[in-house]
């Protein structure tokens, strides 16, 4: 491998999973053979190291150890590094509430709004219940009536500090205990059945798995249980394995029926309940009924006292040659206007940055090399927005944390990088409750694998905001382990959605969508990346430069576009 040169040497140590700081890459592309040292390297690195410093690289030259030095990301990191808090000072004020913008007299080239009675979205809807009024910006189920473009005025006026107010749940930062072994793996999956097998006891008569085939042919039966098996059968009927603490135990869904239909809502690994007459033999359930955890229909979300609003972004990717700086610069310059009073919060779902050594000739475009300058860029970009916003980030799988799933926050080194605003730093996935409004963020890795397994009309790249809704009714956020997710085993499930939230805010597939589920708003908030060569290469047309505006006091979104 020619390593002459230390792009070269951050791409083979990106794909070892390593991030260097920029006097270690010159070190070791100064050996006599670069590909030796990064293998020694990297063999010597600490465990959980994520970036290797020059430290790093002359203890290795030193030692003289060689090996293969073969770890994988995961490997290395699988649940032991994060050792950071994610507890945020309340008393803390804005750093720098006095800002004036940049260019007040930009104004914002459209605005695409909708309201409680907007479009009824009736294709592909869960059949029990219509979703209230939901939208993209490929389809034209948008209204736009109320959303002419609006003259921005005047700049920034900030409001009465003190009734803003955020709370963090949910947060696995400075809580991981996964070592990553098989008994850990049992341990998550074990809380997850138990949290979410209790939400399903009341609505069925259940019976441990492995007791069922004790009971008399022909009787009424209900199981709760992880979904362990799905296959259809040489008849065309489907056999669905239920697992739960006691075993497992077969359910025929037979076709023709409309129950047989649901099959295709499931994902392995989630859990549900199945109601049905056990055969003459004992040996099998006769499906009638299937339950999903899911949304109570009557759930009403809480709102805001006061009119005060929240700008729902994500996917910034500094770093990468295709992120939009024009259109982000007009985003920020918009929050410095009088018309963006009301905007005090600003949340991001994780990929502030593009990072390295995340997809194969990811490097090829990549603008910035270094993981810690795209950091301080990403930072330097967040100072355009006005000082007094209250900033929530999490990470998504471009970030420098953990990749498996619960992720935990930037570590003290990237928050000493991102500290200008005193952002709220947590996990990916928490809950972040602004004013009484609990908003569920969570980065989105698992909408590709809903998209990839469901049928288009419950789940499309087009309408992410559909697998939203899938995610909502399974009550977890990434149920189905393995694929593009990666599970990090904990003794407590956090990516069981145990409380319903009033927003439920992703990212990660770069489309804007939103509607609503059983009331609860579920928006995916597009991107500010360009189109990359791999998305042109798969047909992936992101919605790039749009800002969601969610009204805190009423739960309505709007739209705004920056291109
Ligand atoms: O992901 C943006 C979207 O594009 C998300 O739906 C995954 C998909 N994507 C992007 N690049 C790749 C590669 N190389 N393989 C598979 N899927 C990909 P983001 O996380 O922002 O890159
Ligand atoms: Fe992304
Ligand atoms: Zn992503």
């Amino acid at each position: 491998m020619p390593l002459e040169t230390p792009v070269r040497v951050v791409r083979a140590l990106a794909n070892r999973g390593y991030n260097a700081d920029r006097e270690a890459v010159t070190l070791i592309a100064e050996t006599a053979d670069p590909a030796e040292t990064i293998d020694r390297v990297v063999e010597a690195a600490p465990d959980g190291a994520l970036r290797l410093t020059s430290d790093h690289v002359r203890a290795a030259l030193d030692a003289g150890t060689g090996s293969d030095g073969t770890t994988s990301r995961r490997e290395r990191t699988g649940g032991t590094t994060d050792v950071t808090d994610g507890t945020t000072d309340a008393t803390r004020t804005s750093a720098d509430a006095t800002r004036t913008p940049a260019d007040a007299t930009r104004t914002s080239a459209d605005t695409t709004r909708t309201s409680a009675d907007g479009p009824r979205d009736a294709a592909g809807s869960d059949p029990e219940d219509p979703p209230v009024s939901s939208g993209t910006l490929t389809r034209n189920s948008v209204d736009d009536s109320g959303g002419s473009p609006v003259e921005t005025k005047g700049s920034r006026t900030v409001g009465d500090l003190s009734l803003r107010s955020v709370e963090i749940t949910g947060d696995i930062t400075g809580q991981s205990t996964g070592t990553g072994e098989y008994e850990d793996f049992v341990a998550v999956f074990r809380d997850r059945y138990e949290r979410l097998s209790k939400q399903l006891r009341g609505r069925v008569n259940h019976r441990p798995a492995g007791t069922i085939g004790d009971m008399p042919g022909g009787s009424e039966v209900a199981t709760i249980g992880l979904v362990n098996d799905v296959r259809s059968t040489r008849n065309g009927h489907w056999l669905v394995e239920l697992e739960d603490t006691t075993g497992t135990f077969p359910c025929l869904f037979t076709k023709g029926r409309d129950i047989s239909e649901l099959v295709d809502e499931l994902l392995l690994d989630e859990c549900v309940a199945v109601e049905g007459r056990l055969s003459d033999d004992s040996g099998i359930i006769f499906a009638d009924t299937l339950y999903f955890p899911d949304v109570p229909r009557t759930y009403r979300p809480s709102t805001a006292d006061r009119h005060v609003q929240a700008a729902l972004i994500s996917d910034v990717h500094v770093g990468s040659q295709e992120f939009v700086g024009e259109a982000w610069s007009r985003f920020a310059d918009w929050l410095h206007t009088a018309e963006a009073d009301p905007v005090e919060y600003l949340l991001i779902a994780g990929d502030m940055v593009e990072g390295v050594g995340v997809y194969p000739n990811q490097d090829e475009e990549l603008d910035i090399v270094d993981i810690y300058e795209q950091y301080e860029t990403f930072s330097e970009r967040l100072k355009e927005v006005p000082g007094d916003l209250e900033i929530v980030m999490i990470p998504g799988n471009h970030d420098a944390v953990r990749l498996a799933e619960p992720q935990p926050a930037f570590d003290e080194e990237l928050r000493g990088i991102m500290s200008a605003h005193d952002a709220r730093i947590t996990g990916n996935p928490s809950t972040v409750t602004i004013e009484g409004v609990s908003v569920l963020m969570y980065h989105g890795v698992s909408l590709d694998e809903v998209i990839a397994e469901l049928p288009a009309e419950k789940a499309n790249c087009d309408e992410p905001h559909r697998a939203m809704y899938q995610l909502l009714k399974k009550r977890h956020v990434a149920p189905q382990y393995g694929g593009h997710m990666r599970l990090a085993p904990e003794e407590r499930d956090y990516l069981v959605i145990e409380d319903v939230p009033d927003v439920f805010h992703t990212g990660h597939v770069h489309k804007i969508g939103w509607g609503k589920y059983h009331n609860v708003l579920a928006v995916n908030s597009g991107c500010w990346q360009a189109q990359t060569a791999f998305q042109k290469s798969v047909n992936i047309d992101p919605d790039v430069a749009y800002a969601p505006i969610l009204d805190l006091d009423t739960l309505d979104m709007t739209v705004r576009k920056f291109v």
